[in-house]
């Protein structure tokens, strides 16, 4: 039998090389032509540890293969981007895009499953759209448990970094249209899951991936107000929060320069988007959160005040310098980065050099070339008059106190303190 996979990004790809490894062969579609002959190569085209090993196993005992053009499959895995457009309305361009390219060659008995996050109620749309395409085959909204196609939503919730680990180890909602897609889906995921299936209706699977992240975003973003209301108040956040967490009940998030990726920050603009009217503590946090990085440029500018008052330089001659540009620690992803942000909003602004340290990549990314400077640490370190904090990579965490005495700092994560 054979499992598709479309979309061979971030998901996609991972789950490919999972079921691949355990010997099922796999077919991966992608619309991007380089990734699918980089694939097909045994490599892969982006950053996750673990994945390539994985990957280059299964292609050259032949159970994955990538290719533009869809095939006929025992089961689909959809898996490709769902972004958000203008007024944070979701976009399932994507989503309808491979429900058509899938239409032609899906045969009776066939699973189709939704990975990507989407609003609630996708599932049955998407399974609209085939019966549709498809008035020869029974779609679960029309024949229960009877149709010739099952069709469910099982939300991923793996951790970028750690993708080959959570993939396997993670429990999995399962969200059938029927009982029967339920337990078909389940039967397909215990092929590599060493977590739980635990099985809803495919409308509360889609509502529970969009939770999860709200969930995080409404606490990122509780952290991220205490840090405005202590920075005002002259308290230490950090420690705040540490005492705070002391009580058994009581288990704050970090604050940082405001939340990037490509989950965190959208997926609760679904729910917003879906309940205008009752979504006011969630639309509230985004807001919160993607005002962070303002309000950190408003304490960059103070500290640049206060460097030259005290040395007498002229602003051209002042050196800044950002510590950081991935989207969160220890990772070379600047997806949705409010740190790169900060870099390109503190390099339009500064009229003197900005310098930025990212141990992570090779190359500034096109926004910031020319702009600003990558340094390396030390460089950074002995030249800028201001440093700006804006990732615990663990490169930063080393740096020994005394390296950073005498210089004014905005330290948005609280590792020099
Ligand atoms: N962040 C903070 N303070 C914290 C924790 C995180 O400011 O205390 C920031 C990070 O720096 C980053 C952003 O939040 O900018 C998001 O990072 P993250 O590590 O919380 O999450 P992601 O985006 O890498 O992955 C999330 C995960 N969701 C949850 O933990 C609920 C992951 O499990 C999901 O699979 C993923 O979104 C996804 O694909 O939806």
């Amino acid at each position: 039998s054979t499992i598709s996979v479309i979309g061979l990004g971030y998901i996609g790809l991972p789950t490919a090389a999972a079921f691949a490894s355990r010997q099922k062969n796999v077919v991966g579609i992608d619309i991007n032509q380089h990734a699918v002959e980089t694939i097909n190569r045994g490599a892969i085209h982006i950053v996750e540890p673990e994945l390539d090993k994985v990957v280059k196993t299964a292609v050259e005992a032949g159970f994955l293969r990538a290719s533009t053009q869809p095939v006929e499959a025992d089961a689909y895995l959809i898996a490709v981007p769902t972004p958000f457009q203008g007024d944070h309305e979701p976009d399932m361009a994507f989503v309808k895009a491979a429900a058509v390219s899938i239409a032609p060659v899906l045969k009776k008995g066939a699973l189709v499953i939704l990975e990507s996050t989407s609003p609630v109620g996708s599932t049955e749309q998407m399974a609209e759209w085939l019966a549709d395409l498809r008035p020869d085959l029974s779609f679960p909204q029309q024949a229960g448990e009877a149709a010739d196609i099952n069709v469910a939503y099982c939300p991923e919730r793996v951790l970028p970094g750690q993708v080959m680990v959570e993939l396997i180890k993670n429990d999995r909602v399962i969200g059938g249209m029927t009982p029967v897609c339920s337990t078909r889906a389940s039967e397909l995921y215990k092929i590599f899951l060493e977590g739980e299936c635990v099985i809803t209706n495919s409308r509360t699977a889609e509502m529970c991936k969009l939770t999860e992240n709200s969930f995080r975003d409404v606490n990122i973003a509780f952290a991220n107000e205490l840090s405005l209301i202590c920075a005002d108040q002259g308290i230490n956040v950090w420690e705040l929060i540490r005492l705070a967490n002391r009580h058994p009940r009581v288990n704050i998030l970090q604050p940082g320069p405001g939340v990037g990726g490509h989950c965190i920050a959208v997926d609760p603009w679904f729910i917003v988007a879906q309940n205008p009217q009752q979504a006011r503590l969630i639309r509230t946090a985004r807001e919160v959160n993607d005002s962070k990085p303002h309000w950190v440029i408003n304490q960059v500018k103070a500290a640049v005040a206060d460097s030259l008052a005290e040395s007498g330089k002229r602003a051209g001659e002042l050196k800044i310098a950002c510590f950081g540009l991935a989207f969160k620690p220890n990772i070379d992803d600047l997806r949705e980065s409010p740190a790169m942000e900060i870099a390109g909003m503190i390099a339009n602004w500064h009229s003197g050099e900005t310098l930025v340290v990212e141990p992570n990549i090779h190359q500034l990314p096109k926004k910031l070339e020319g702009h600003c400077q990558l340094a390396n640490l030390d460089d950074a370190l002995q030249q800028a008059d201001v440093l700006v904090m804006l990732v615990d990579h663990n490169e930063f965490k080393a740096i020994a106190g005394e390296k950073i005495q005498q210089r004014w700092v905005v330290d948005t994560k609280g590792v020099w303190r």
